[in-house]
């Protein structure tokens, strides 16, 4: 790509603002430079798109696509002019015309399509893909609002509409001529034809029109630019209505069309608590009906193949269970479109499926009623039904040893449809997303499946783009180690073992401490500027950033922290290194004990913070609106990275990844990719504690815990939970007895009374390490050298070779 200097830079931009907004770069706002900039970027993306696809069509590379319910992609300017190569250029520009390249970059408004970790991964991997110049795409809806935009009023999580496409964004193409038609409900009809072959026609379905919106997935300095296709319902007008001047049928459409839009209205604000919703059914439908619709045609365009042949030039894959309709929906086509037969056909779907799960939390798991798949789409019912018959009939035959499991394999069974029942029966890969979490599946979760199908399942440990959570996020820190070990490290990130050799090196060290310093600086400014609050640049920076979930157990940390209030009430001259603790999570806007634990952490945030005879030992910190924005802020200047699941329940991770790469040490348990971390960097390299996921899952088979003997014998326990049963915080009387009750009445099922002894003594080891600055530093470089096992770039290489079979262009 030529590289553009920041002199023509300029030009362009000046040049845009007068011919697209009439006025002088002197007059014009933040949001006009914005899109002046963006517009320069286009222009250098869009010849480079063209490119890539007729390069996909000419050459007929086998092709993955990536079908999920949640991209959360973020901002695309900063990202798109780094992985343009104009990143530095674009800054000294903006900067040259008087303007702030943050504030600038601050105007896009996040494209939050997704709910967490499973949407980001889906983000990191689109990056990967096309900066490893993979042929690899990614499907989705686009929603008309994201992820709600959290506020916290009085300490409480308020939701609001994330209106995302106000205004124009300008990262995307409808491309109208490319719609397809989805169809609802409706009665299928059954014929033989001549050939004794079996034809299903539709009838009286209900229309929708997908339209898709392309937006272009840069690869880093290499002119690949794949796509990611988000798909947009519109009424598909019933001709015959209209025509025929039939009033009534016209308004029935019309108000069938509040419904279809409906459809990509918004996204399910739920991550990992099943929503029974029927609409969010029809959301998973539109998403799979469109994208293997478009899949096939794509496939034909190109390949001049008959259908059969698909396997070799198509794979797609399947973010958890959510679009595993697309099994049915490629049987349905293949057969009823295509004229395949019911054995070719299955044999072409289960060598183009493969699945990735990313839970075993039993409430995650999807189920949906029969009814409600056979009403809304009869004729993908059938097909389920049958790949169920048949799936029965193998066990009941071949596995005579599984006879008796039936009703816990069985796709139906009593009157629900087992989405990962279905996934699993018609891929022919499954992989968990951590060591521990392929174990767990192969062992327990999915056990007979495991018998029943051994070669399928496989393991491919999460990853995060570097790019954009390194070189983009820290730019510092990014700087610095290229001046370390040179830049190869960039398009190689396993590399950055290189800083092995340098973690001693006291001169280096110091300079890895000054960038962290002052990201910390700018993250306690933005804290100010956001709460008001002032916290010391000096102290430990522990963090918590993620989903609110009882698993994750912000609880654990909040009553951590107010341990440590209550020692220094108690004796305010302790010896405490200072602490600054940040935390930042959406609960979904149902789930009423994560809003209770939001509700605590900023309660007793708001009696520490204030406090005078503490000494300002300890400031608790709760950023709203956690998104990918907020999150490039605050993990470049993290020191600690919680990551304290209850052992066996976080499946990977991919935070914890994160702040590595940016020098946090993990606190953490034996959990998901935590595990891998630990191997890596060695136990002197972290902070271990807790209970292992083999306790805890012996304490869930068996019995043997009990909360209240900690609660009556761990007098700091005791205090904890009695001030929240009582509402005795200082002048706040607010009371959390909910809480109370879930851990005594609840028996505690997140064990946070079990870790808490170790917890905290794990807290005083770290207290203690970081007065050693240079060790402390030391741990930080280690950590950050073994961090590029973590690179996303890793991940994609294993899907590519082992699941995927495809090539780099
Ligand atoms: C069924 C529906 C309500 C639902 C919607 C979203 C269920 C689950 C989800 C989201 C799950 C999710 O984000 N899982 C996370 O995936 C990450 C990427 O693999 C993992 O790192 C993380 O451990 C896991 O919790």
């Amino acid at each position: 790509m030529q590289q553009l200097t920041s002199e023509r830079l300029k030009e362009k931009i000046v040049n845009r603002l007068i011919i697209e907004n009439g006025i002088d770069v002197n007059d014009a706002t933040n949001k006009q430079i914005f899109y002046a900039l963006s517009s320069v970027v286009n222009e250098e993306i869009l010849p480079n798109w063209f490119n890539t696809n007729k390069h996909y069509e000419k050459t007929g590379y086998k092709q993955v696509y990536y079908l999920s319910m949640e991209f959360l992609i973020g901002r695309l300017l900063e990202s798109n002019l780094l992985n343009c190569g104009m990143l530095a250029s674009a800054k000294e520009a903006i900067n040259e015309l008087g303007f702030s390249p943050e504030e600038i970059f601050a105007e896009e408004h996040d494209a939050g399509l997704g709910n967490g970790g499973l949407g980001r991964l889906a983000a990191c991997f689109l990056d990967s893909l096309a900066s490893l110049r993979y042929p690899g795409h990614g499907y989705g809806i686009r929603y008309r609002y994201g992820l709600f935009e959290q506020r916290i009023i009085h300490g409480n999580q308020v939701e609001l509409p994330d209106y995302w496409l106000k205004e124009p964004y300008p990262w995307e193409i409808r491309k109208e001529e490319e719609a397809v038609v989805i169809q609802y409900h409706g009665k299928v009809h059954m014929f033989k034809r001549n050939d004794g072959t079996l034809e299903f026609k539709y009838e009286n379905t209900d229309k929708v029109m997908a339209v898709p919106y392309d937006v272009p997935v840069v690869g880093y300095n290499n002119e690949v630019v794949n796509t990611l296709r988000l798909w947009s319902a519109e009424p598909a007008f019933q001709d015959d209505a209209r025509s025929q001047g039939d009033q009534s049928a016209f308004y029935h459409d019309l108000d069938h069309h509040h419904s279809i839009e409906q459809i990509s209205g918004f996204l399910y604000p739920d991550d990992s608590s099943y929503e029974g919703k029927e609409l969010r059914l029809k959301q998973q439908y539109f998403l799979v009906s469109s994208s293997i619709q478009n899949i096939i045609k794509q496939f034909k365009k190109t390949n001049k193949m008959p259908v059969s042949r698909l396997p070799e030039k198509v794979v797609i894959q399947i973010n958890d269970t959510h679009p595993s309709l697309a099994i049915p929906e490629m049987m349905r086509i293949l057969m009823d479109e295509e004229r395949m037969s019911w054995d070719s056909a299955w044999e072409v779907t289960t060598r183009t499926f493969a699945y990735t799960n990313h839970t075993t939390l039993s409430e995650a798991l999807e189920t949906w009623p029969k009814d409600m798949i056979q009403n809304l789409m009869p004729r993908i019912y059938m097909i389920i039904d049958e790949i169920n018959e048949r799936f029965c009939k193998k066990i009941w035959f071949d596995y005579e040893e599984l006879r008796d499991k039936i009703p816990e394999l069985a796709i139906i069974a009593y009157d629900r449809i087992h989405m990962a029942r279905l996934a699993i029966v018609g891929s022919f890969s499954v992989n968990g997303v951590a060591r521990i979490h392929t174990e767990i599946l192969k062992k327990k979760e999915m056990k007979d499946f495991y018998t029943l199908y051994p070669k399928k399942f496989n393991n491919k440990t999460n990853g995060i783009t570097h790019r954009r959570w390194l070189l983009q996020a820290n730019p510092h820190l990014a700087g610095l180690i290229t001046d370390v070990i040179g830049p190869q490290w960039i398009n190689r990130p396993k590399q950055l073992i290189r800083l092995l050799k340098h973690s001693n090196d006291k001169a280096l060290l110091e300079k890895f401490d000054e960038v962290k310093r002052n990201n910390k600086i700018a993250l306690a400014n933005y804290i100010h500027h956001q709460t008001g609050i002032l916290v010391d640049e000096k102290s430990i920076f522990d963090v918590q950033i993620k989903r609110l979930h009882e698993y994750k157990r912000q609880l654990l940390n909040i009553f951590h922290v107010i341990y440590l209030y209550n020692e220094l009430k108690d004796n305010p001259n302790q010896d405490l290194t200072p602490r600054t603790f940040i935390f930042a999570a959406k609960a979904a806007p149902s789930y009423y004990l994560a809003k209770e634990v939001i509700k605590l952490i900023n309660t007793v945030a708001s009696i520490v913070n204030y406090d005078k005879e503490i000494q300002g030992k300890l400031k608790v910190i709760f950023l709203e609106n956690y998104n990918v924005s907020l999150a490039e802020k605050i993990i470049p200047a993290s020191d600690i990275s919680e990551q304290i699941s209850t052992a066996s329940k976080e499946a990977s991770g991919t935070g914890n990844m994160k702040m590595m790469m940016n020098g946090a040490l993990t606190l953490g348990t034996m959990d998901g990719a935590n595990i891998e971390i630990h191997d890596l960097v060695g136990p002197e390299n972290i902070f271990i504690f807790g209970l292992t996921a083999d306790e805890v899952l012996d304490y869930y088979q068996n019995g043997g815990y009990n909360a209240r003997d900690i609660y009556n014998k761990d007098d700091r326990v005791k205090r904890i939970l009695d001030q929240l049963n009582q509402g005795e915080f200082g002048i706040h009387d607010i009371e959390f007895k909910d809480i109370y009750y879930n851990i005594l009445f609840h028996n505690d099922s997140y064990f946070v009374l079990k870790d808490f002894e170790p917890y905290l003594e794990t807290h005083e080891l770290v207290d203690r390490a970081y007065r050693d600055r240079l060790h402390w530093l030391n741990m930080s470089v280690i950590n950050i050298a073994h961090s590029g096992k973590f690179s996303s770039d890793q991940t994609i290489k294993e899907y590519a070779t082992d699941i995927w079979k495809i090539n780099q262009v």
